[in-house]
């Protein structure tokens, strides 16, 4: 895949939810986010002109009730779990580039600029409202939201019968629009997109826009009693951030609009895919390009992952005995992208040692140790084997085809294909056979240049998932150039240097 220039690069916009303050961050937190870094990280690999945004949810009764409960107030509860929020990013290794909080005081007064604008524009009315509310989900819930005897269906507690003068956002005014937008790719994939049509297919009606009970939130300026609902404050800082993200630079024009995915759970498929676009039509704003909606990790029984049923898989456990690479390439690879999954400790074992040591970490040291061994590090300049150029031949279109579909499992198989492809050529070529007869030095010439440059092109494009064990890869092949390339394409490999294992078997009793 040639590279442009960046004159030519396309820019890139990804942001994950941004999560409450009011728990600490766990695998579900994790998992959005090393998706959303996957991605980024490929773009930037070819050569796009990427911003890559996560932060915490600060405002509204989820937080305030949490703070209350444990004897803080709203702001030093943020305050506390915002830190370990931000904290996890580099666990994870993750490389965003911004980490926003809606306390932030440039958050604050954009929120109140653009719902103004919405006001003005006629779109917000005074009215009563009456329902059941959750106020775990900070939600209304509607008759088919609730589970049996009032209850909410993603919380399992009791929903709480709401009655206060609120001011309301005219969502049923954009029953047209948003029926429109759902024919397109807005939402993906598309059996998500057919929840959200659903959705729409009952009819809207129009939702609480302020909140006069609770104080923690971002102040209504036409009437100060009020705070903003936080869900409206919330969803508007993937468009507040690019505003004050960058030092004294408003990158807003570059970024928001065509170049921007939201990536999200399930779980709030409702807000970003219905309320989400008609604010923005009701504040005159460009729409995002997509929704890209994933799936739950549930736990190895199956069932929601919960302390109670001991089913929890912890992702700090997980990087204290495999590492984060392993917690990334587990994720990304073993829960197909966009459904639900099971995950346990044993399966991360299970992948850990099938594929990422045996596979990927074999390939890799025998591959390094026969060049060491039979040509002493330098790598033969010679042309590659032909059979191998045709099996990689697709490789490249296709794995970005995939990412351009945010399909992230995919596109790690389509890889893993070759990884296998180049474990079967090993065993056919025999090197050590080959090394036995003078006669066939140019074999195995080819044989080891091929196997090289086809390591250094699953090693690149395996960046984004495993970014620290490939980096150690690439550095030992001594590859500076880590954009994606295809097979056979520019500068190749000259020589080769030690390794350490990449994957090193884990001693189960220690480990246990
Ligand atoms: O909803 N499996 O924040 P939140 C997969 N603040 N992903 C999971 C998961 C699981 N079991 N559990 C959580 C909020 N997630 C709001 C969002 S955005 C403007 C405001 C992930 O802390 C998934 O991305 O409850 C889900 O959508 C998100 O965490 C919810 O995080
Ligand atoms: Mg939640």
């Amino acid at each position: 895949m040639p590279l442009d220039s960046l004159t030519g690069a396309m820019p890139f916009y990804v942001t994950t939810p941004i999560f409450y303050v009011n728990a600490a961050p766990h695998l579900g937190h994790a998992y959005t986010t090393i998706a959303a870094d996957v991605m980024a990280r490929h773009m930037r690999q070819r050569g796009e002109d990427v911003f890559f945004l996560t932060g915490t949810d600060e405002h509204g009764e989820p937080v305030a009730l949490a703070a209350e409960a444990q004897g803080m107030t709203p702001r030093e509860l943020a305050d506390k779990n915002a830190e370990r929020f931000k904290a996890l990013m580099p666990q994870l290794h993750a490389s965003n580039d911004f980490f926003i909080r809606t306390s932030d005081p440039e958050h604050e007064a954009k929120v109140q600029e653009v719902l103004q604008r919405v006001h003005d524009n006629g779109h917000v009315y005074k009215g009563l409202y009456e329902g059941w509310y959750c106020p775990r989900c900070a939600d209304f819930k509607s008759e088919n939201e609730q589970g049996p005897g009032h209850t909410c269906l993603i919380h399992e507690i009791e929903l709480t019968r709401e009655q206060e003068e609120n001011w309301f956002f005219r969502l049923s005014t954009f029953q047209k629009p948003l029926e429109e937008l759902l024919q397109t790719e807005f939402v993906q994939p598309a059996a998500r997109r057919n929840e959200a049509i659903a959705f729409v297919a009952q009819g809207l009606q129009d939702v609480s826009l302020t909140r006069g009970k609770i104080t923690w939130g971002v102040r209504v300026p036409w009437d100060p009693g009020h705070v903003f609902y936080v869900w409206f404050d919330a969803l508007l800082n993937y468009y507040t951030a690019l505003s004050y993200a960058r030092d004294g630079e408003d990158i807003t024009e570059r970024f928001w609009g065509e170049p921007t995915t939201h990536l999200i759970g399930k779980d709030i498929l409702k807000f970003h895919t219905i309320y989400w676009p008609a604010l923005l039509m009701a504040a005159d704003l460009p729409l995002p390009r997509r929704v890209f909606v994933h799936g739950f990790l549930l736990g190895g029984d199956g069932r929601k992952m919960s302390k109670s049923l001991g089913n929890v898989l912890d992702p700090f456990e997980v990087i204290e005995r495999f590492g984060v690479d392993a917690l990334r390439f587990y994720l990304m690879r073993d829960v197909s992208f966009g459904e639900d999954g099971s995950v346990s400790m044993e399966g991360v074992e299970s992948r850990y040692t099938t594929e990422l040591a045996n596979d990927l970490g074999n390939l890799a040291s025998r591959t390094i140790k026969m060049v060491q061994r039979y040509r002493d590090g330098a790598v033969p300049d010679v042309p590659l084997d032909e059979g191998l150029q045709r099996d990689f031949a697709a490789l490249s279109g296709d794995f970005c085809r995939a990412m351009d579909d945010f399909r992230v499992s995919d596109a790690l198989e389509v890889v893993w294909e070759r990884v296998r492809r180049l474990n079967a050529f090993v065993e056919e070529q025999a090197p050590w056979q080959l090394a036995k007869d003078e006669a066939r030095a140019g074999d195995l010439d080819r044989a080891l240049a091929s196997l090289v440059e086809g390591l250094r092109t699953v090693g690149v494009m395996l960046v984004p998932y495993l970014p620290e064990r490939m980096g150690a890869l690439l550095d030992a092949l001594n590859v500076e150039d880590r954009t994606l390339r295809a097979f056979g394409e520019g500068a190749r490999v000259e020589r080769v240097g030690d390794l350490e294992p990449l994957f090193p078997r884990i001693d189960r009793a220690a480990a246990a």
